[in-house]
């Protein structure tokens, strides 16, 4: 029993070690999540392993020919307001600016911005950026955020021959583009990349197989959202 117990510890202590390395590897992100609805597109610009700002300025650039900018809404995740260049201006500036001097820590939507997509024959990318000295914390220092992107498409990920189902012709589709006998067109490669690591592969092509035989495997990311 005793060598059951001291086991178990071990293997507790040994999984609570990997879930620290996990975490401590995780860098601070600007991320941008997209949900769509019809022709509405609803971007989520979070902000994920803060580690303490007191102000930041994001700019926020899309494809204009076939997104159109609606709203801008506030989420207050630090408390106090945001604030954004006109919604007609491409890239769009979100800014925010806490004068109390202290590193603000809080993770979550910072801003919510909503889309009418007037062109959804095209992937519609929305790119993140920021210069670096306008990220800093309560020092002036500045701290440095990955930035990633989304692109916004009317077929999800996974659908890879585009035709709105999610079935074994999407794996096909994987393996004839990975023999170079059907290419996917350039612009819809990331609907191939099941299992989002940024390549295509023939881990993608599993990876569908798995979600197709309703293993526990998830296409494409999930998007968490804080309200
Ligand atoms: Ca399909
Ligand atoms: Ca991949």
């Amino acid at each position: 029993m005793k060598k059951i117990v001291s086991a178990l510890l071990s293997l507790a202590m040994l999984l609570s070690a990997f879930c620290f390395t996990a975490n401590a590897d995780e860098k601070p992100t600007f991320l941008a999540e997209y949900e769509l609805d019809g022709e509405l597109a609803t971007v989520y610009i979070n902000i994920h392993n803060n580690p303490g700002i007191t102000g930041l300025q994001l700019s926020v650039s899309y494809l204009s020919e076939a997104l159109e900018l609606l709203s801008v809404e506030d989420k207050s995740l630090f408390g106090n307001s945001i604030t954004h260049s006109p919604i007609s201006k491409n890239p769009i500036k979100i800014s925010w600016y806490d004068d109390n001097s202290a590193n603000r820590t809080e993770n979550g939507t910072l801003a919510v911005l909503k889309f009418r997509m007037t062109d959804s024959s095209v992937p519609c990318e929305i790119s993140l950026s920021y210069k670096p000295e306008n990220v800093f914390n309560s020092s002036f220092t500045n701290v440095e955020f990955e930035t990633k992107g989304c692109i916004i498409s009317r077929y999800s990920i996974g659908d890879t021959n585009r035709d709105g189902y999610l079935d074994i012709r999407d794996v096909t589709t994987i393996q004839l583009h990975l023999a170079e006998l059907k290419t996917i067109p350039e612009q819809f490669l990331f609907l191939a990349d099941t299992n989002v690591d940024g390549d295509v592969n023939i881990d993608d092509a599993t990876h569908m197989q798995m979600y197709l035989a309703h293993f526990d495997v998830v296409l494409g990311k999930q998007i968490q959202v804080n309200t």
